[in-house]
């Protein structure tokens, strides 16, 4: 791990809060479901002289002398991801997701062409055409949405009506907050049926796939898949565009370097290889099966006590508990709650959420990242008692303060890894 002994003696003001988020980090519980812990290695490697070297184009074929080791490292991160998913192509250069969906957007799309995409409240992503994205002034977005928010099924013959009517160029799987599984098959015929490119965007489950607890969208059939490669992924901070398809392949390499992006972030190329090389362990599928038996049993415990959740319950690794129908209260009210006892979650809409998005109904938690720090089912008995007594005497900040320090003493047992200056 770094000692940070320059930064202490260069900058004490950056050094200052940089320890403060380590503190931050080893004393609280991150239950926000898209946060996650890199390893030592993967650490290293991102704070490293890669950052110093420009090397726009792919190996082989780029536009600046000297990348010998940018090549060999670029070269590690895509035959990686390749193995992982069942991939025949990677583009590693993504900056991040939401740029990872503009140039596939841009590979495999006219101006005016149309994608169907999950709406937002029942568990979409911004970078899928929500209205304040820019991509809509140049693209048309369609919706599909859950059928029942009991139990998340997709209203998949109201998703063939659609887009029999709007004929999508994409039809886009993929979330943020939806905790059920997609049915890729059922989507990939729809998408025979009219002519689209299948797209999914598995930007929250990339982990849960690597670590094979979850279907692979190429199983059936799919075209595409974008993610990021920092949730359960467990990368450094990035995104990632794979296909099977030679020829779309070809499209969207172009379409990031150089349509979109220019010269590759090579100190992060070279830390997803080595998240990847992670991901490819045997431990790592024992992790990515633990995150759902964590989601699992936090969902069912909470349930037991009387809690709300969207779906009633969750195949993933995050909840959506409708706070309004647990406590009357709004997500960003519970979140804040949480918050003065060390446990940081995120206020998220629910499906149809009459609510603003900034003040909604739910709020989200996911197991990813206290999984890697080595909790299990006992643990997530522990978490949830700790939600629902500060909840419950939320009013009340001496008890408020007893959780907190509880909170810490728990945190303690479990080291986040590089935390400790
Ligand atoms: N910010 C990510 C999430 O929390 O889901 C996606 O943009």
């Amino acid at each position: 791990m770094p000692t940070y002994e320059h930064l202490r003696k260069e900058d004490p003001e950056i050094f200052a809060a940089l320890t403060g988020e380590m503190r931050r980090q080893q004393d609280g519980v991150e239950l926000i479901a898209s946060e996650n812990y890199i390893s030592a290695a993967v650490m290293e490697t991102m704070a490293s002289v890669f950052n110093n070297k420009y090397s726009e184009g792919y190996p082989g074929r780029r536009y600046y002398g000297g990348q010998e080791f940018t090549d060999q490292a670029e070269t590690l991160a895509i035959e990686r991801a390749k193995t992982l998913f069942d991939a025949g192509h990677a583009n590693v250069q993504p900056h991040a997701g939401a740029p990872a969906n503009i140039a596939v957007y841009f590979a495999l799309l006219e101006p005016g062409d149309t994608v169907m995409s999950m709406d937002l409240s029942h568990g979409g992503h911004l970078s899928h055409g929500h209205p304040v994205t820019y991509m809509t002034k140049i693209f048309r977005f369609v919706r599909y949405k859950m059928k029942d928010p009991e139990t998340g099924a997709i209203d998949y013959d109201a998703m063939r009506t659609v887009a029999r009517q709007e004929k999508p160029k994409i039809l886009l799987a993929g979330f943020s907050s939806y905790p059920r599984e997609l049915d890729y098959a059922a989507m990939k015929a729809i998408a025979d049926e009219v002519g689209a490119i299948t797209m999914a965007d598995m930007a929250h489950i990339a982990g849960l796939i690597a670590g094979k607890a979850l279907r692979n969208p190429f199983a059936d059939g799919f075209d595409v898949i974008t993610t990021t490669t920092h949730k359960t992924l467990r990368g450094p901070r990035g995104g990632m565009i794979l296909t099977r398809t030679p020829e779309i392949g070809q499209k969207i390499d172009k379409a990031v370097f150089p349509g979109f992006q220019g010269g590759p972030i090579m100190q992060m190329v070279a830390a997803k290889a080595v998240a990847f090389g992670e991901a490819l362990q045997p431990e790592f599928r024992v992790y990515a099966q633990q995150v759902i038996r964590n989601a699992s049993f936090l969902a069912a415990f909470l349930m037991r006590n009387g809690v709300k959740l969207v779906t009633n319950g969750t195949d993933n690794h995050l909840l959506i508990i409708d706070c309004i129908r647990s406590w009357n209260l709004s997500g960003g009210a519970v979140e804040r709650v949480l918050d003065q006892v060390n446990i940081t979650t995120n206020k998220n809409m629910i499906p149809d959420d009459p609510r603003k998005p900034m003040d909604p109904s739910g709020l989200r938690i996911g197991a990813p990242a206290v999984t890697t720090r080595g909790m299990r089912e006992p643990e997530m008995e522990i978490l949830g008692t700790f939600m629902l007594r500060a909840i419950e005497h939320r009013g009340d900040p001496a008890t408020l303060r007893d959780v907190r320090e509880e909170v810490t003493a728990f945190c303690r047992k479990f080291p986040v890894p590089g935390a400790q200056a």
